[in-house]
């Protein structure tokens, strides 16, 4: 038998938030900087605030596509993803909360974007789902149909289903290790998922800066930028 704490331990689940992407120069959503400032949440992240100005939203999501060029992922995506291309003893799932495209450009060979991605537009009109990297307006038309101005980004705002939901909840069932990164614990159903784990005999352990509403849910917290902590733990794991 190993003596090693992991030797237990063959498939790992792991969510993270908008924490993990601040060290790469992102805004958190709740942080004093957070990008809501400025913005009423349902009127950017909600269908009734895009019926209601969809050049707003549209603008909102604009600007946010175009800062993806400017911005690298961190030491906490690279790590990741090392785990996820190294990782023996079973699968490493990967579920982000993110729009953005850092764990990708990280290095990770998969992962499930619950809320959604900026480089993604929906139609809907056909709905079709197509890779975007402009902007989106009235005048684009859709690559599918061929339409014009019936585009959105393809995000999961609130009141409607995240994305992966049948799949995140199967790999929730059989995972022995669930691990939370920079996420408030705020929105569900991505704040539900460690008691989801935890009732499958999964251990629960949390990054983030400070504790989160559901810390109370984890078995463990390790309290830190996630740029450190993630990369430390993941040597851990692979050691
Ligand atoms: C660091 C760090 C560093 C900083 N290192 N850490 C009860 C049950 C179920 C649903 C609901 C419920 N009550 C209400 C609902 C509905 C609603 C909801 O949750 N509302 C809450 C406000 C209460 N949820 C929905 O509507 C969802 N859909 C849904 O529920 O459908 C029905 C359904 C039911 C049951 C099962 C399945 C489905 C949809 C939610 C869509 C969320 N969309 C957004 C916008 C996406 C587009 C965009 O990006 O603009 O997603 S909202 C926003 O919040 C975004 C994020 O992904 C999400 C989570 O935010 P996150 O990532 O946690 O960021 P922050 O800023 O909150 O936290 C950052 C954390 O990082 C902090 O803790 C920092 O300390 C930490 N940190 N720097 C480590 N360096």
């Amino acid at each position: 038998m190993s003596d090693s704490p992991n030797a237990s331990i063959s498939n790992i689940v792991i969510l993270t938030g908008a924490g993990i992407s601040a060290e790469s120069g992102l805004a958190t959503f709740r942080g004093s900087d957070g990008l809501w400032e400025g913005h009423r949440v349902e009127d950017v992240a909600s269908p009734e605030g895009f019926e209601r100005d969809p050049e707003l939203v549209q603008k909102f999501y604009n600007l946010r596509r175009a800062q993806l060029p400017t911005v690298q992922p961190n030491p906490a995506h690279e790590a990741i993803a090392r785990l996820q291309q190294t990782w023996k003893h079973g699968t490493v799932t990967l579920v982000t909360q993110n729009v953005d495209n850092l764990h990708e450009r990280g290095g990770s060979p998969e992962v499930w974007h619950m809320h959604g991605e900026l480089l993604k537009a929906r139609c809907l009109r056909c709905e079709g789902v197509m890779e975007w990297d402009e902007d989106l307006g009235p005048s684009s038309k859709c690559l599918k149909c061929a339409r014009a101005g019936w585009l959105r980004p393809d995000i999961v705002w609130f009141g409607e289903m995240p994305l992966y939901m049948e799949q995140i909840t199967v790999r929730l069932e059989l995972t022995q290790l669930f691990v939370s990164i920079g996420t408030s614990g705020k929105v569900y159903p991505a704040a539900g998922f460690v008691r989801q784990a935890r009732r499958a005999g999964a251990h629960c352990l949390e990054f983030n800066l400070e504790a989160s509403d559901v810390s109370g849910d984890f078995h463990e917290a390790r309290l830190g930028p996630a740029g450190t902590t993630v990369p430390a733990w993941v040597e851990q794991m692979l050691a």
